[in-house]
């Protein structure tokens, strides 16, 4: 008897303890997203579009929300709004917008939550000469705090480390005077830094001699990595964000035109990189500061935030790699191509001969 009462009394709190976790179970879920997830809008396979507070379990058919051209990229240099101050100092007033809400499509099917400054990574190439005066008008439409640090010569207050600008509108005015001559990364640096940086908080900041330099075909290499599946480690290389671009399209160059590329790494979790170019060998300036180059080579090596500023002509017609000599970053998209014109009218590479 005694057995029974046991045996009823057990079987009575099991249900109860069991129908008390079935609420929790089947309650919690939709409190817990309720609390955290605003609904977001996605595509589904069908094309329609669908709001859910749920999981992206098929990223694929995510709506991308920035549009990134890297040949266009490649050569815009951004000046700012130009006015002269009373003593003549040459005022360049910029206004960035970070904004971390992004979604690319950094590669045909991965689509990859990117964090801007101006809409696309990386940020615009900022450009100004020795001596001008940079006003930057830094506003943060993110959700997390942002800055903006540049690398250079400027007061510890305008070094965008210790002044996290806050979120939802959050505004700094960051000013100093363009210093020194060379090619400078800025990047956002807000802790955990890494994170902040491998979404696409970065940018070039040029900051050309008083003399100016030799006329030439100027571009600028971003070298970047993307950690598309958050494991710390990149998934995708690339110069300019795209990986493989400009293998696919050619950045065409005249015969015999000095070029110029301003080379900035901005690669995360990797401790180098490297920059390989066929065909001739390039005058190497590091950080672009000395009017002399210190190599004559086809290959440097670089950490994060190393840079420098590469000359070359061509010598002969035709296509020609550039890309990383280490390997596994190359066959993971940071590899491009240079199309060499003859002339400078001609549309394609048709009329070049190979191995003849
Ligand atoms: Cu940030």
């Amino acid at each position: 008897m005694h057995l029974v009462k046991t045996m009823k009394g057990k079987m009575l709190l099991t249900l109860i303890s069991g129908f008390i976790i079935s609420i929790i179970y089947f309650s919690l879920p939709f409190l817990v997203i309720e609390a955290t997830e605003e609904p977001k809008t996605f595509l589904t396979h069908s094309g329609a579009v669908i709001q859910t507070s749920g999981d992206v379990l098929d990223p694929l058919y995510v709506a991308s929300t920035v549009e990134f051209d890297p040949m266009e990229y490649l050569r815009e240099f951004n000046y700012g709004r130009v006015s002269q101050l009373p003593d003549g100092t040459t005022l360049r007033e910029f206004t960035i917008i970070a904004e971390d809400d992004k979604v690319m499509e950094v590669s045909p099917g991965v689509f990859y939550n990117v964090w801007t400054f101006n809409g696309t990574v990386p940020g615009p190439t900022i450009r100004a000469t020795e001596g001008d005066l940079v006003r930057i008008n830094f506003i943060n439409n993110g959700a997390k705090s942002h800055t903006m640090h540049f690398h250079g010569i400027h007061p510890a207050e305008m070094d965008g480390v210790f002044e996290p600008v806050g979120p939802g509108g959050g505004q700094f005015t960051y000013e100093f005077t363009a210093g020194p001559v060379g090619v400078h990364p800025y990047h956002c640096h807000v802790m955990p830094l890494e994170e902040h940086i491998v979404h696409g908080l970065y940018g070039v900041y040029i900051v050309d001699p008083k003399e100016g330099r030799p006329a030439a075909d100027e571009m600028v290499m971003v070298l970047n990595g993307l950690d598309t599946d958050f494991d710390t480690e990149n998934n995708f290389y690339a110069a300019n964000t795209i990986p493989f671009y400009y293998q696919h399209h050619p950045i065409q160059i005249n015969l015999n035109e000095l070029i110029r590329v301003y080379v900035v790494n901005m690669v995360e979790f990797d401790p180098i990189n490297n920059l390989h170019l066929h065909g001739t060998l390039y005058h190497y300036y590091p950080t672009g500061t000395d009017t002399v180059p210190s190599f004559y080579t086809d290959m440097i090596t670089l950490s994060q935030t190393e840079r420098g500023i590469m000359e070359f002509k061509y010598d002969y017609p035709g296509k020609y790699l550039f890309h990383a000599h280490k390997v596994e970053f190359s066959e993971k998209g940071w590899i491009g191509m240079f199309l060499v014109k003859e002339n400078p009218d001609q549309k394609s590479q048709s009329g070049i001969e190979y191995g003849t």
